[in-house]
């Protein structure tokens, strides 16, 4: 377990952020390590996962069974997982850490393992609750200059149309979009339908995050496509989504659907229904960027995803090459042997603040 700063405090609808207690995952075997990013934060306002639960499942749980088998692929996890219900982040990390250690006995990148065809992603960034509206243009701004292609904006009842209004008008024609992060109910769908003035790429996750059929309504009634990230938490919610029209797109995240395995067959939905996907973010350290990457670099992976510069939430990152955006709005895949980036051992000890080790035979 780290600990990291943010450089500077991230809010959404569901709170405010200023440090991350980061969950990693160090899976070792014949002497390669692989490794793997826990994305729960210290509440469940997310998801129903915590830090804490994520601990209970894996120590208690997850990595006892693991233990006792031999698993000679990244879906050999997933199958010995399946019995357990929920707990996609904690299942992520297992499963992240393994694919990776993995791809690093057979000398390849993840992104060869699974097929990835590009070797630069487009990027967008995701940007907070601000304190006024010119403190938001001002980072809109500053973020475009950057590169990113696309900008995203974080909003919430009483934060929402005067706020799309003021970026539009200082970004009048670049690629936009919100994020309720469930703020809102279908009593709100008059309101939201205003948003339909703004062009916006799309609207993301605004009603419950356990909902399929009130978004289905709401998307019936909207010009502007819905994206689901809270609803999709494995393949066959985003197959019901789709054929109910509950949005025209989904947001990637793998800590959030249980690892990659779930995250490939989300890929493969929504290409075979000719749903573009995007890698969602959840503010990771250098090690859960670098899969979100390898992820990124499948083909239908066709809109800018939320994988930003190490430097947008950090400092200094737990990585020895800090991930930057290029001035195109790119970042590379990295291609080294497994998540392809040499983690930075000094600093990592350095910012631990817990540590358990598992041992099997
Ligand atoms: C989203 N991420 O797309 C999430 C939400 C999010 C980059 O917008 C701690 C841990 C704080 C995970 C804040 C982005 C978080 C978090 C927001 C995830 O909905
Ligand atoms: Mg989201």
């Amino acid at each position: 377990m780290i600990r990291l700063t943010l450089v500077r405090p991230f809010e959404t609808s569901f709170g405010r952020t200023d440090a991350r207690l980061v969950p990693l995952v160090r899976m070792e075997a014949d002497g390669i390590a692989g490794w793997g990013e826990i994305v729960a934060d210290h509440e469940p306002l997310f998801s129903a996962e915590t830090i804490q639960t994520a601990r209970h499942v894996l120590a208690d749980c997850f990595v006892p069974d693991l233990l006792g088998r031999t698993l000679s692929s990244v879906a050999d996890v997933a199958a010995a997982l399946r019995r357990f219900k929920g707990h996609q982040m904690a299942k992520a990390g297992l499963e992240l850490a393994f694919m990776d250690l993995a791809a690093r006995s057979r000398g390849v990148s993840i992104r060869e393992a699974i097929g990835g065809t590009r070797d630069r992603v487009p990027v967008g960034v995701s940007l907070g609750i601000e304190r006024d509206i010119p403190s938001l243009v001002e980072q809109v701004l500053a973020h475009v200059a950057q590169g990113y292609q696309r900008i995203k904006l974080k909003i919430k009842p009483g934060w929402d149309l005067d706020v799309v209004g003021a970026v539009r008008e200082a970004y009048p024609t670049g690629l936009l979009s919100v994020d309720a992060n469930t703020a809102y109910t279908l009593a709100d769908a008059d309101h939201l339908r205003r948003l339909d003035a703004y062009d916006l790429l799309m609207i993301e996750q605004p009603l419950a995050h356990d909902d399929l059929v009130d978004h289905q309504a709401l998307q019936r009634v909207l010009r502007t496509p819905i994206c689901l990230d809270e609803s999709i938490v494995h393949a066959r919610a985003a197959a019901h989504a789709l054929a109910l029209g509950s949005c025209r797109l989904i947001n990637i995240k793998i800590g959030r659907v249980g690892g990659y395995t779930e995250a490939l067959g989300i890929h493969d939905v929504c290409q075979a229904h000719g749903a573009p996907v995007w890698c969602g973010g959840m503010l990771e350290c250098g090690i859960g960027r670098a899969h979100n990457l390898a992820l990124a670099s499948l083909p239908n992976f066709s809109l800018p995803g939320d994988i930003s510069a190490s430097k947008r939430y950090w400092a200094r990152d737990v990585i020895t090459k800090p991930f930057e955006v290029a001035a195109d709005g790119t970042v590379g895949v990295p291609d080294g042997p497994g998540i392809g980036v040499e983690i930075d051992e000094d600093f990592l000890d350095a910012i631990t603040v817990d540590r358990q080790v598992f041992t099997g035979r």
